[in-house]
């Protein structure tokens, strides 16, 4: 078929069906638009055509040139339609490359937990509170005046031998070395100071204020062990009042271990001890009467009552101020707690250990 020949009818339906036909071929955007360029483009077969009606009479340019014109429609809406149907594979591809699983978990914030100690800690506080115990909190670097002198360690007492305690280098007032607390009992000297100030006027005046003080806390010495590490936590206890007596202390001990443990078949027992601060002293041992512990009488605490020249340090009358002060690792009854054979591996850091008391 030639620009000059006017195509018949069946050829123009020919030359739809063909165009049709490319189209569907086209695989993607740029061959549906090459294969447009064949038939609609400036020198496309139908373009051709439309050329070719100059030569005609009027007559016949009405004629062809619609029979032109409505194959010319038919070949745009195929193009049309093939655009869609490739527009649609498109989104449908993306769609489904993009898919995304609604149902799947979201991700979860890796939930945190407390150290095993710490657990201990909190529940050590929350049940000396729950029997009117104060909680006490203070400095780790304390002066040789509060960690040993006021409390009844002299100057050449063993227990400041390089040995068993970490020295700071700055001096305090007194020209002594600072060190890194080796108990907490210092802050029961700074918290019955506090209270005497506090609470001057009353006791002046003939009225009792009692103390009741628990003080939990990070404390260090140069030891390293299975059973001892060179930090450790303490929590000592102090109760001082009108008549205070050892009665009291196995009351509140056994009471405070029943809840930390949950069990009421235990039994205390009182042993002779020496500390420079108390007199007597004695250490408290318990003993499980069930459970994978029972039998064995388990050292948990040092105790005893309060030496009146400690009192005295702490700006109180010893005559009126009379009871009983303890010392408990903490470390060691979440051992006991928690069925730990090994201190370090409270301090490893290996979280697969410490994940089991999340
Ligand atoms: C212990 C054993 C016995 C104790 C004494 C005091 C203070 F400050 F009141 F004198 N606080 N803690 C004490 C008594 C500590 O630990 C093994």
């Amino acid at each position: 078929m030639s620009a000059s020949e006017a195509p018949s009818a069946s050829e123009l339906d020919t030359l739809v069906a063909r165009a049709a036909a490319a189209f569907a071929q086209a695989g993607t955007p740029a061959d549906l638009e090459n294969a447009k360029a064949q038939y609609l483009g400036k020198t496309g077969h139908l373009t051709t055509l439309m050329k070719g009606l100059a030569a005609l009479s009027v007559e016949e340019k009405k004629a062809r040139g619609a029979a032109i014109n409505q194959a010319k429609q038919a070949v745009e809406a195929a193009l049309n339609a093939r655009r869609q149907a490739l527009a649609d594979a498109e989104l449908a591809r993306q769609l489904q490359a993009e898919a995304l699983d609604v149902t799947l978990p979201g991700r979860q914030r890796g939930a945190g937990g407390l150290h095993p100690v710490s657990l201990a800690w909190e529940r050590i506080e929350q049940i000396f509170g729950s029997m009117g115990f104060d909680v006490a909190d203070g400095p780790e670097i304390e002066s040789d005046w509060f960690n040993f002198t006021a409390l009844g360690n002299p100057p050449n007492h063993p227990a400041r031998s390089m040995q068993d305690t970490f020295y700071v280098d700055m001096q305090d007032a007194d020209g002594q070395p600072y060190c890194l607390r080796t108990h907490t009992s210092p802050m029961q000297i700074r918290y019955a100071t506090a209270h005497a100030k506090r609470h001057a006027a009353e006791l002046t005046a003939g009225r009792m204020r009692e103390i009741r003080v628990i003080a939990p806390g990070r404390t260090y010495r140069v030891d390293n062990d299975a059973t001892h590490s060179p930090m450790f936590h303490q929590v000592e206890g102090l109760w001082l009042g009108e008549n205070v007596s050892f009665k009291d202390l196995k009351a509140v001990y056994l009471d405070f271990c029943k809840t930390f443990f949950e069990t009421d078949d235990l039994a205390l027992r009182f042993r002779p001890s020496y500390f420079p601060f108390t007199e007597p002293s004695a250490e408290i041992d318990i003993q499980f009467q069930s459970g994978p512990l029972a039998g064995k009488w388990l050292e948990v605490s040092g105790s005893g009552q309060v030496h009146p020249q400690v009192v005295r340090n702490m700006g109180l009358d010893p005559e009126r101020f009379i009871g009983f002060a303890f010392g408990s690792g903490i470390d060691r009854l979440a051992m006991l707690r928690y069925g730990v054979s090994d201190l370090r591996q409270f301090f490893d850091g290996d979280v697969r250990f410490l994940q089991q008391f999340a």
